[in-house]
């Protein structure tokens, strides 16, 4: 790496001709016609030459070095926009700025015309990419398998203030420029069918998969490359292709649709993410996704590992396998089938090997997303792999009764099969029975996890439920997203932070100093301004940056409460009408969330805050003091605008809800203020910057499980909280909808009569004192300076680096390989 991060030779004159030749042959387009679009892809598949020679150079020196590796399985690669960022990695941002000014183009508007590669639908699948990131830039060797989908998450509109959902072709019709396809590394996957019972031909009982389709999977690479190295590690998504097109007999009988259903049905296994999260609904497709995506991915590791010159028995050596959450669990059954049918290994043999291949991750408590899949859905799909789960519980239910001689209820309790009117395969008990690290993604979950979730497992097997605390990469998420941040961080600690974000630390010496307070003050406002140019342009919404800027911006749903977020934006309203001795600073109140499309409360939420802001930003009454805006189509390339740009980060989920949150991370390093339960990772957060610097109310874990238990009556907080009582009521008016009462009712009939699930009356009152504090310390901006700093400066260990450094020395023992 050369003084200014550089990692690659960088000849001018050459790469400006290499996007001219990619504008004129592999786009069709003259100098003449060329639009700022296909000026973007010609100079991203210029760069791609780069990370396309490193990444076939990386997997030549890994292979040759016979190095261990981690192969990533998720369903969701959530990787955001990746021209910036590798820019950034390769060390070529300014190189690449000027050969393209140069060319009468500004780099800052090309960049603007790549969509966002939306492979995910959230926390889990943004977590999968942020760990590409760090495993890359720390060059532990790295696989990581996916899904390339046609469609991503879908783009969300607002249609007189509900959400509608559209297609997202992220591709565009000329295709990705940064991905690469490998038709060398096509995987045949089969399904369906029946097992037959055989004697090989030394005299022994065999039994084999006889499949009744076969379908093609077709490997794209996307490019992870290392900030500051050479390696460029491979995302690796698969596409589904039919092997079979026509079917030539039924074609001649004039079947023309019949003849090509084989083709219709494969074609539609990687067609669109499933935009649902946390929330498991059995649909056939998905499971054929799920195991398609795993077929393959287990397929080509046991081919990188022959080709490195490995036999099978030093798989679990060389390889590990790490399950993102239960999606991918059907490849321990796949490897297992693999190791017993066709290396035609012993039972005993090929569960040593498989056992300590894969380790899993646990990202949510939730019932309703711990995945259940129908035995019979399984035993028709997949025969042979239904055989295996019942022989792994058969053996494990003997374990179960050695412990606990004679104790049924256990062994009903444990049982990977759910026994009732339709028995289910319990994914998650699958995983902890054939893993041999199971890992929760913050310290209070990995409790939760260990004690309510899956208490007799750790009893079982003493040592394998661990954790892991979630991170985020500080390339994307600080220096990328954030440059007027990164220059006064550079100014003040040096240029290596975003490779080693400890020395982030040294910034907490300026928290008070009145100079770096000012300066780091002025970057912020820059950065709100940044975000009310964007509203303004693409909502029409003026916004003044002296304004607090509050934020909340995920995923819609009950247990991250934006609805306690809207009734406390109710009660200031009614507040700022009906109590002329109310003052409270301006305040800008975001939110950013889809909604799962099936998902009816969270889609009413949706509404009602687009309702209340359409009142409140033009309701004259309010003096401007208050502001709601939602933006639309929240995604990975508007995170990068709001999370710099917030004074506030709204972190309210019901305590033992969240598992970790990773939003929390980022607005904190980008020096917003918390206000938060005690839940996920926030508890964490606390613990780094001291109980000063952060917001904390609420009821704690076993306060909830203990209100739950006497019996919660939400109603009690109705009757004793007038200000409470006023903003629900509100919901029952045609306050927001004039004329049309009882559109928002449906909120607060949840709350009341449905017995409020999440506890968010039980908070509300705490929370609206805390906001009241923060109203009062932002006034203060020394004060409110000093904490800023100090969560900029205190945020090291939320650094994915250091997540991943905890995988690979706790759960993977795996080394870096430098280039
Ligand atoms: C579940 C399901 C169920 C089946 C249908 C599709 C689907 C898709 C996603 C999920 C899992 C959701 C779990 C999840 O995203 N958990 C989040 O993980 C983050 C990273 O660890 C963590 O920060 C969040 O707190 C946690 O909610």
């Amino acid at each position: 790496m050369t003084k200014n991060g550089q990692t690659q030779q960088f000849d001018k004159a050459a790469f400006k001709a290499a996007v001219e030749k990619h504008l004129t042959t592999t786009y069709a387009t003259t100098l003449a016609n060329a639009t700022p679009r296909s000026w973007y892809l010609a100079m991203g598949r210029a760069l791609a030459e780069f990370t396309t020679t490193n990444l076939l150079e990386t997997e030549k020196t890994l292979a040759e070095e016979k190095a261990r590796s981690v192969n990533y399985l998720s369903l969701e690669f959530l990787i955001g926009r990746l021209t910036g960022n590798n820019l950034i990695s390769m060390g070529l941002y300014e190189n690449v700025s000027q050969a393209m000014e140069e060319m009468g183009l500004n780099l800052t508007d090309l960049l603007e015309e790549e969509r966002d590669p939306a492979l995910g639908n959230g926390g889990l699948g943004r977590l999968a990419a942020c760990f590409m990131d760090s495993l890359a830039a720390q060059e532990y060797p790295a696989v990581g398998y996916g899904l390339h989908y046609e469609y991503g998450l879908f783009r969300q509109s607002f249609v007189d203030g509900r959400q509608e959902e559209a297609p997202d072709a992220w591709r565009g019709a000329e295709g990705y420029p940064w991905e690469v396809l490998r038709p060398e590394l096509t995987q045949q996957v089969n399904l369906y069918g029946h097992v037959e019972a055989y004697t090989d031909e030394n005299g022994t009982a065999c039994r084999r998969w006889v499949p009744a389709l076969t379908v093609e999977g077709v490997a794209w690479d996307l490019p992870i490359v290392g900030y500051g190295n050479k390696s460029v590690y491979p995302l690796r998504l698969w596409e589904c292709r039919s092997t079979a097109p026509f079917n030539l007999a039924r074609f001649n009988d004039g079947d023309y649709v019949g003849a090509q259903f084989p083709a219709l049905e494969a074609g539609n296994v990687t067609k669109v993410l499933y935009p649902n999260d946390n929330h498991d609904q059995g649909k056939a497709l998905r499971l054929m996704q799920q195991y398609f995506h795993c077929a393959c991915s287990v397929a080509d590791i046991l081919r990188r590992h022959h080709a490195a010159g490995h036999t099978i028995e030093e798989l679990a050596k060389l390889e590990t396998i790490q399950l993102n959450d239960t999606h991918p669990t059907i490849a321990i059954p796949e490897l297992m089938r693999i190791l017993l049918d066709e290396y035609k290994l012993g039972w005993d043999a090929a569960w040593e090997i498989a056992s300590n291949t894969f380790a899993y991750t646990n990202h949510t408590l939730l019932p309703e997303a711990l995945e259940t899949w129908s035995e019979a859905l399984i035993q028709a799909m997949l025969p042979r792999h239904m055989e295996i789960i019942f022989e792994i519980n058969h053996r494990f239910l003997q374990v179960v009764e050695a412990k606990w001689p004679g104790n049924n209820s256990i062994k009903r309790k444990l049982s990977i099969i759910e026994e009732g009117p339709q028995r289910m395969v319990r994914m998650a008990n699958l995983c902890v029975v054939s893993t041999y690290a199971v890992n929760g993604v913050a310290a209070l979950h990995s409790e939760l996890v260990k004690r309510d979730l899956f208490p007799e497992f750790n009893e079982l097997f003493p040592g394998r439920l661990t954790n892991v605390t979630n991170g985020v990469t500080p390339r994307r998420w600080i220096k990328y997203c954030n440059p007027g941040l990164s220059a006064l961080i550079t100014e003040k600690v040096g240029e290596d932070w975003p490779a080693h974000l400890e020395k982030i630390a040294e910034l907490e010496q300026f928290a008070t100093d009145a100079d770096f307070q000012k300066r780091y003050m002025a970057v912020k406002k820059e950065n709100k301004q940044r975000l009310a140019d964007w509203v303004e342009e693409n909502m029409g919404i003026e916004l003044d940056t002296n304004a607090i800027f509050d934020i909340q911006i995920k995923r819609l749903h009950e247990y991250k409460r934006q609805h306690l977020n809207l009734l406390h934006i109710l009660s200031l309203y009614h507040r700022l009408l009906n109590d002329p001795t109310f003052d409270m600073h301006p305040r800008v109140f975001f939110f950013g969330a889809k909604a799962a499309p099936g998902y009816a409360l969270a889609k009413d939420i949706i509404f009602a805050i687009n309702k209340v802001a359409e009142k409140v930003n033009n309701d004259p009454r309010l003096g401007g003091k208050l502001k709601v805006v939602f933006v639309p189509d929240y995604r990975v390339s508007l995170a990068e605008i709001l999370f710099p740009a917030a004074d506030v980060s709204e972190q309210i989920s019901t305590a033992g809800k969240e598992a970790s949150g990773t939003g929390n991370m980022k607005f904190a390093m980008n020096g917003a203020l918390t206000i938060g339960t005690m839940d996920g990772a926030n508890v964490e957060m606390r613990e780094e910057v001291g109980d000063d610097n952060i917001f904390i109310f609420g009821l704690l874990v076993d306060e909830v499980q203990q209100l739950k238990q006497e019996g919660y009556d939400p109603y009690r907080y109705y009757q004793a909280d007038s200000v409470l009582r006023a903003a629900l009521d509100l919901l029952d008016t045609d306050e927001f909808t004039p004329g049309q009462p009882g559109q928002l009712s449906a909120i607060r009939a949840n709350l009341l009569d449905g017995g409020d699930p999440y506890l968010v009356l039980a908070d509300f009152a705490d929370y609206v004192k805390t906001h009241e504090k923060i109203d009062a310390e932002y006034r203060d901006q020394k004060t409110w300076a000093r904490k800023a700093i100090l969560n900029t400066a205190l945020m090291s260990k939320f650094s994915s680096d250091r997540s991943i450094r905890d995988y690979a020395n706790n759960i993977w023992k795996l080394d870096p390989v430098n280039r």
